[in-house]
């Protein structure tokens, strides 16, 4: 009996990270669910494996996927789904749903009951719409079925992602059914990870391309860096895969290399993000072609500054330079700048506050926040965003922008958007952005 991955979305950043490290262990299959659309679902379908272009600066190279067997797609599936879950074979659920997936008040790490992923499942309990919903459903049957407890491992890059979805899943359950909150506490673990793996969309030319190396069309391919990481809390309630045979590492805290990634990657990915769809610069690599690198640079330097002291920041910081500028790789600005009121928190905030506690300069975060915020404005109710419409009824003019801007985020960073040296700031930032041209915008930071 083969063990069973059951993982819940099936985007590009999972055909390339946790598939292509399940692959490499061997000896278990991962079953993919699609949570809306059917079309990845159906190729998989007809696909035996996939292929990932490895994207690296002398040139591509292709590497085929085949343990992704059988694909499932939640909303035509969701009752086979739970019952999916009773199954012996199946050791661990993971996740890769995008931060807004998890229907959850971030701050507050509690569920929200008017996001959509989740209100439907609240009041109702079958079938199940969103991840939370589902995984509660599928742990439930689990129960009934008289089977132990799962894994249940989120890989998105939120915080303390176990920590989260363990929060999330009890508070659901707690709702349900306490009996089965208690069973979920005393037999399930939630470890968390940090993952990592620069993966852009996949585009028409990504599946022309990979066409062309594989010999066959590949409906499913990614393109993706070399690069690869993966930091893992050893916590399994079960077996799981010999992923440390593929280069992933078990530690037992993942915080200090979650607030690395977080802030020094993610956090630099959306500052540039927001200031090349301004500067209307296309991708990550023009970005770092352009006299806005030196501030790009300059954020990770501050964000490491926030990072714990025993991780090597400076070769970190000197390989992610190396890795957003790899000319190979067309990232688009506009993917990362999506979802910001999702992203900004753990990305930005968090490390900002720890910065304006140690009497640290802010004027880099507080351009990535001015820049978001003109992204915003300029987008409006079309801004790729789960809280378009609060964002594009901001108002317009400083400071009542930001005071509402903070009303959004929530106690957690009330202090930060308290703070005059901030609130000053962005306030300047965006006067910068407003007045100058993008070349004169790296003079501005001193940080
Ligand atoms: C990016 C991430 O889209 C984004 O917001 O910052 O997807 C980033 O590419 C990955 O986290 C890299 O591991």
């Amino acid at each position: 009996m083969t063990p069973v991955i059951l993982h819940l979305g099936l985007g590009a950043f999972f055909r390339a990270q946790l598939a292509d490290y399940t692959q490499d262990a061997g000896g278990w299959r991962i079953e993919p669910v699609g949570m809306r659309s059917d079309r990845l679902v159906r190729a998989m379908r007809d696909a035996e494996g996939y292929g990932v272009i490895l994207r690296a600066p002398d040139g591509p190279r292709l590497k085929r996927i085949t343990c992704c067997t059988r694909p499932w797609h939640l909303p035509t599936e969701a009752e086979a789904l739970v019952s999916r879950f009773a199954d012996p074979e199946v050791r661990i659920v993971s996740l890769t749903i995008t931060e807004k997936g998890y229907g959850a008040a971030l701050s507050e790490r509690r569920l929200d009951p008017e996001a959509d992923v989740i209100a439907a499942d609240l009041a109702a309990a079958n079938p199940p719409q969103g991840a939370i919903g589902l995984i509660v459903a599928g742990l439930a049957a689990r129960r009934a079925a008289g089977r132990g407890g799962l894994t249940l491992m989120s890989c998105d890059n939120l915080p303390d992602n176990g920590g989260l979805l363990a929060a999330l899943v009890g508070e659901f359950a707690e709702r349900r059914d306490p009996d089965l909150a208690r069973w979920i506490a005393e037999t399930c673990t939630f470890p968390a990870s940090m993952v990592d793996r620069i993966t852009p969309a996949t585009t028409e030319a990504t599946l022309a391309e990979a066409g062309a190396l594989g010999g066959a069309p590949d409906p499913l391919a990614v393109e993706t860096e070399p690069f690869r990481q993966w930091v893992i809390e050893d916590r399994f309630a079960g077996p799981r895969p010999a992923w440390e045979d593929a280069g992933a590492e078990f530690v037992a805290d993942v915080a200090p290399y979650e607030d690395m990634k977080l802030r020094m990657l993610n956090g630099a990915h959306s500052l540039l993000a927001y200031l090349g769809c301004l500067a209307g610069l296309e991708a990550v690599r023009d970005v770092m072609a352009h006299p806005v690198a030196a501030l790009v640079d300059r954020h990770m330097a501050a964000a490491a500054r926030t990072v714990s002291p025993d991780l090597d920041t400076d070769a970190y910081r000197a390989a992610l330079l190396d890795r957003f500028a790899n000319p190979a790789i067309r990232h688009l600005c506009r993917q990362i700048a999506s979802d910001g009121s999702q992203k900004l928190p753990q990305r930005l905030l968090a490390p900002a506050g720890i910065a304006l506690q140690a009497g640290e300069s802010l004027d880099t975060y507080a351009l990535a926040v001015a820049a978001w915020l003109r992204f915003v404005a300029r987008e409006g109710l079309d801004v790729a965003d789960p809280l378009a419409a609060r964002l594009a009824a901001l108002p317009a003019g400083y400071p009542d922008r930001l005071d509402a801007v903070a009303a959004i985020f929530g106690p957690d960073h009330a202090k930060l958007f308290a703070a005059p040296t901030f609130r000053t700031a962005v306030f300047d930032a965006d006067r910068l952005l407003e007045s100058q041209p993008p070349e004169a915008w790296s003079g501005c930071a001193s940080n």
